[in-house]
């Protein structure tokens, strides 16, 4: 297996969080940027790594990983010595995978439902319950804290670090006290920081780069 892993990548999105565990694994990786204002990812050679056109995507020898929850699952396996991960035996397992999945499966789709004014599904249709029992569930999860799993740092923190972050920067998830000194935490990470500082720089670039092929 290659010893680097290749992320495709755009600056600001969920992919940021897969670059900031590589950077708290201390993993050796290749960025491959995408810039969406050009359609770069929904071009023949992208689509052809990701048929859905989205980033975070993962290479890795001739393996290709899509869906950030089953990339940062990965990459924390792979590095088991750094910690991010509970092995098999250890009770915390469990729980760690609930929290990854809860992310994809409940937490997104509410939020989306929310973002996009669209009524709740009825409880016993819906895949998250509703939107206000998810925040719950999280935030009675992180008020036992300071981390998900309790008090060791685990990846999954990185995923709800910036999912929470994401979510109420954008108004959607409500600005809890738990979610609110969670994040705070997350976020002086050098890690967080230079990932963060690295993305504003180039998103400008993008930017820089749309306006001058006439498509900003
Ligand atoms: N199910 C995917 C969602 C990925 C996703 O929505 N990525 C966004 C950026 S945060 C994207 O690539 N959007 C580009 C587009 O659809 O045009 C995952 O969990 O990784």
């Amino acid at each position: 297996m290659a010893d680097q892993v290749e992320l495709f990548y755009a600056p600001q999105t969920r992919a940021t969080g897969v670059r900031v565990l590589l950077e708290e694994l201390g993993a050796p990786y290749k960025l491959n940027v995408l810039n969406f204002k050009l359609g770069e990812n929904r071009r023949a050679d992208y689509l052809a790594v990701n048929p859905a056109g989205k980033v975070p995507a993962l290479r890795h020898g001739d393996a290709v990983i899509t869906e950030q929850v089953a990339i940062y699952l990965y990459l924390a396996d792979l590095f088991p010595e750094k910690g991010l991960t509970p092995s098999l035996e250890d009770p915390r397992r469990g729980p760690y995978l609930r929290w990854f999945v809860h992310m994809a499966s409940c937490f997104e789709p509410a939020l989306v439902d929310r973002a996009l004014k669209r009524e709740e599904p009825p409880q016993s249709m819906s895949p998250y319950g509703s939107f206000d029992t998810v925040m719950e569930n999280m935030r009675a999860q992180l008020a036992k804290g300071p981390y998900v799993l309790g008090e060791d740092m685990t990846a999954v923190d990185v995923l709800w670090g910036m999912g929470l972050r994401w979510g109420m920067a954008f108004g959607i998830v409500p600005e809890l006290d738990e979610f609110k000194a969670y994040t705070a935490r997350f976020m002086d990470r050098p890690a967080v920081v230079k990932v963060l500082q690295e993305d504003q720089n180039m998103a400008k670039e993008q930017e820089d780069a749309a306006i001058h092929a006439g498509v900003a």
